[in-house]
């Protein structure tokens, strides 16, 4: 094969992985291929809840191109064990470097409990919180300890997702918020875009683009929780002292109700 057929079908390839595909889109879509990066910084924390969709290696940026950016809502639908309830103490967020990524930029954590697994007919609001982005060096997440933990002992799924408040739509520039791992897309990761800003909290399921990422460009976003599993408590053991205690109370009635009943 001619190295002009092979560029060819290359730049094809390219084109069809990376192609826009998102239903009712205004905006350009953008995603920008990177040269691998390992995410290891911090480490992974030893803890028993460990919600993540990535393989630790960030292969691109999604956002807003051309000159109007947006604000938008992408988030992750993590399925841990609810079987004994958990507690999630912290959320962690990689951020791409980028045009517009500056430390110290609003953004909102989004959490949502989803009790029938299918984010596409909506969830249910859990909790947000106005943070800023820590870090932009494109290998370190943005970690933050949630004031107050949540807790969560339903079935179901959890959503947490991000939203670029600082851009102002329409106006800010071009702005790929959103890190990816696209060695293995795991169907996970959503994008949500309201017709206006994203409501304070955003009401699922969103009014204007609603799907996986997939669509667009295949991958998962780079956003992770941790957390413990709590114990469901223990009922107190009856002591053999106790239980005779019990026994002589009952035996003690009984002959009561026998005296009274001659
Ligand atoms: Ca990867
Ligand atoms: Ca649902």
């Amino acid at each position: 094969m001619n190295r002009l057929l092979t560029t060819g079908l290359v730049v094809a390839v390219v084109a069809l992985t990376f192609a826009p595909s998102i239903r009712g889109a205004d905006f350009e879509w953008e995603f920008e291929p990177i040269d691998a990066v390992e995410v290891t910084n911090p480490p992974i924390p030893n803890v028993d809840v460990q919600l993540m969709v990535d393989d630790d290696s960030v292969e691109g940026d999604f956002g807003v191109g051309g000159s109007l950016a947006q604000q938008f809502l992408w988030f992750n639908r993590f399925s841990p064990n609810l079987s004994t309830p958990i507690r999630l103490n912290e959320i962690w967020v990689l951020f791409p470097a980028g045009p517009n990524m500056t430390v110290g930029a609003d953004v909102q954590l989004v959490v949502y409990h989803d009790p029938d697994g299918d984010p596409s007919n909506g969830a249910d609001f859990v909790a947000s919180f106005s943070e800023t982005i820590q870090s932009v060096d494109g290998d370190t997440f943005s970690v933050y300890p949630l004031a107050n933990p949540l807790e969560f002992d339903q079935a179901g799924d959890i959503l947490i997702g991000v939203v670029n408040r600082f851009v102002v739509s329409g106006v800010t520039t071009t702005t790929r918020p959103a890190a990816m791992d696209n060695t293995a897309s795991q169907g996970r990761s959503w994008l949500a875009v309201w017709t206006g800003d994203p409501a304070d909290p955003p009401v699922l399921p969103a009014d204007s683009i609603y799907q996986t990422i997939d669509g667009f460009v295949a991958g998962n976003w780079m956003i992770r929780a941790f957390g413990d599993q709590l114990q469901v408590p223990a009922i107190p053991a009856q002591t053999n002292h106790g239980l005779l205690v019990l026994l002589s109370l009952l035996a003690l009635t009984g002959v009561m109700l026998i005296r009274r009943s001659t």
